[in-house]
């Protein structure tokens, strides 16, 4: 083996050795760099003959070359090497499953309130919308609930700094009842040419969910809660058909068919006679507890005039009830603040769609 040779066996073997590119230039410092040893051989070459110079030359060359080609291998494996390294840490398991955008559920009481529209909905109830800041008529008057009347203090409320056209402030409504009088003054007006012909009008029937507002804070109220009302009127609507209609939504919503009700007598400004309406089930947790869940009765001549009726053709009842409650009973929910809490813990036990 010449002397070049051994340079560049020698040289290979350092390449081999060097495990990182910082060393790996060091060593490519010593053979290829200016004070290395193919430089020096270079240099060396100066001293020698012409021809020897040539010859001797061309063989320097070759195993300069031959070290170049040896510290290239090594960098592409060096290389190689860190590139197999980043990949081997940033292990990518294609066979995983994908991330998913969360389906997210609905809020209990949104779920309670679709299955009261769909329950009513089968019984042939439309459902009304309207606005929650409202004016004195739709909220109070229409009702019968006059300004000074005592019965006004039964639903305080918030207002909203700025007046009506009577000169009364608008304010945040304080149940869902302006939405039924807006249906059935609507209704009214619709067929006030047909009844004036001798027709008779078509009954209203129609419930009104929404949220509604009252200055009442503690574990059983919130400032602002959910309610339904219905309405049905007609020209031969009687508190027997209240009965019917309203079993067979308790029935049909908390799905038993052995739940029994009761009515006590109540008082409203907006129906007479009025009634507390109570329910019992036969099973479950609550069984043989009377649980009171709405307020109901036969709708009042002045609140039926105030709608554009006439009270001596038209007659029927109403009721209102809690949807935040009915969603407690129906849930198992003892806490009414859960509702407004926003913990996902107890948000995502609720389904995705209604139930
Ligand atoms: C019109 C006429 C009458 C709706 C009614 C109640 C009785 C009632 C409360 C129950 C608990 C509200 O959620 S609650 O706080 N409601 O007791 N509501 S009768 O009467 C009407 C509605 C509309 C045109």
């Amino acid at each position: 083996m010449t002397e070049l040779d051994a340079l560049v066996t020698a040289a290979a073997q350092r390449f081999a050795q060097a495990h990182t590119p910082a060393d790996l230039e060091n060593a490519k410092a010593v053979y290829l760099g200016k004070t290395g040893e193919i430089t020096q051989q270079m240099k060396a070459l100066a001293t020698l003959a012409p021809d020897e110079k040539k010859s001797r030359g061309a063989l320097i060359n070759t195993a300069k070359q031959a070290i170049e080609a040896a510290l290239n291998d090594r960098r592409q494996a060096l290389a190689d090497a860190a590139l197999n390294a980043q990949l081997a840490a940033q292990a990518l398991d294609v066979t995983l499953p994908g991330r998913q955008r969360g389906a997210g559920s609905l809020h209990p009481v949104a779920l309670a309130w679709e299955r009261i529209e769909s329950i009513f909905g089968s019984m042939g109830f439309e459902v009304a919308d309207g606005p929650e800041v409202e004016n004195d008529w739709f909220n109070f008057t229409a009702l019968n609930n006059p300004p000074n009347h005592p019965a006004r203090s039964m639903q305080d409320t918030f207002y909203v700094d700025l007046n009506d056209t009577q000169g009364q402030p608008y304010c945040l409504r304080t149940h869902t009842s302006p939405m039924q009088i807006r249906h059935a003054t609507a209704h009214a007006k619709r067929y006030a040419a047909e009844v004036a012909a001798g027709g008779t009008m078509p009954e209203v029937r129609v419930i009104a969910p929404g949220r509604t507002y009252r200055v009442d804070s503690d574990a059983t109220h919130s400032p602002m809660f959910h309610q339904v009302e219905g309405l049905w009127l007609g020209d031969n609507v009687s508190f027997k058909d209240l009965k019917v209609t309203f079993l067979n939504f308790c029935r049909a919503f908390f799905e038993a068919d052995d739940l029994r009700m009761r009515f006590r007598p109540s008082y409203f400004p907006f129906t007479e006679p009025s009634a507390e309406i109570d329910i019992q089930f036969q099973s479950g947790p609550l069984k043989g507890r009377w649980l009171e869940v709405a307020g109901s009765g036969q709708v009042h001549p002045t609140v039926v005039r105030n709608m554009g009726l006439d009270p001596e053709r038209t007659i029927g009842f109403a009721f209102g009830c809690g949807i935040d409650r009915l969603a407690m009973l129906r849930y198992g929910v003892s806490d009414l603040r859960l509702f407004f809490d926003n913990d996902l813990r107890f948000l995502s036990q609720f389904p995705a769609t209604g139930s």
